[in-house]
């Protein structure tokens, strides 16, 4: 199975994909995680990404492809993976088209979480609280909730446009969104 998890920050794409990586056993490749990686390694890429990803910016579209092309190289990839938070703008997702068809590949679907922004707002604030991290504090997130309907949102209608797109409530326990999900992915259709 290759799925591209979409959604707003908050969304629950990161705390699906963790459960959808145990369920289907394919690999989770959250952008964000290589990238808090390469920050806490202070690689050089990890330097320019770091005041950025606190601002609540979006890293430049080359270094991501860069270390999507690299993760992608890497074998156990081959039977499927599961996306989380590319593409955030048009040019990665026709990078993503590109990437995926110089390997012979597609994916078989883009899941977006639907979630209000009052509730992806509190969500946040609930992490901010419990983890801290650096990108989470209230001006981080008003510009990352602009930066998804400015330059997320058109991915979202480029993949409805396509057919390639399958919409799933997102608000409930863990458990009734995980269940939701993978009735669409059976089923293809939206639910919720
Ligand atoms: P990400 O790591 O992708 O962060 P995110 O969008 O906030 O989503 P995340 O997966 O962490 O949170 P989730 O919704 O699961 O990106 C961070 C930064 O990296 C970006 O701002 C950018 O700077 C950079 N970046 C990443 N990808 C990039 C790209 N492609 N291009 C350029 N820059 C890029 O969960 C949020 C909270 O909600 C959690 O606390 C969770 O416990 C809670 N939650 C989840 N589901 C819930 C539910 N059903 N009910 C209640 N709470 C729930």
């Amino acid at each position: 199975m290759r799925l591209v998890l979409l959604g707003a920050p908050g969304s629950g794409k990161g705390t699906q994909a963790a459960r959808l990586k145990e369920h289907l056993q394919v690999p989770h490749i959250s952008t964000g995680d290589l990238l808090r990686a390469e920050v806490a390694a202070g690689s050089k890429l990890g330097l320019e990404a770091k005041g950025v990803m606190a601002r609540g910016e979006l890293v430049s579209d080359a270094i991501l492809l860069g270390m999507l092309e690299d993760r992608f190289s890497r074998s156990d990839t081959s039977n499927g993976f599961i996306l989380d938070g590319y593409p955030r703008n048009l040019a990665q997702a026709a990078a993503l088209d590109g990437l995926l068809g110089r390997m012979k590949q597609s994916f078989d679907y883009a899941v977006k979480l639907r979630v209000a922004t009052e509730l992806l707002v509190e969500r946040i604030a609930g992490r901010a609280k419990a983890e801290g991290r650096a990108d989470d504090t209230p001006e981080s997130v008003r510009t990352r909730l602009q930066i998804y309907n400015n330059q997320t949102a058109p991915v979202i209608d480029y993949y409805r446009q396509h057919g390639q797109l399958t919409v799933v409530d997102g608000v409930g326990s863990l458990d009734e969104v995980f269940t939701r999900i993978l009735e669409a992915i059976s089923s293809g259709h939206e639910v919720g």
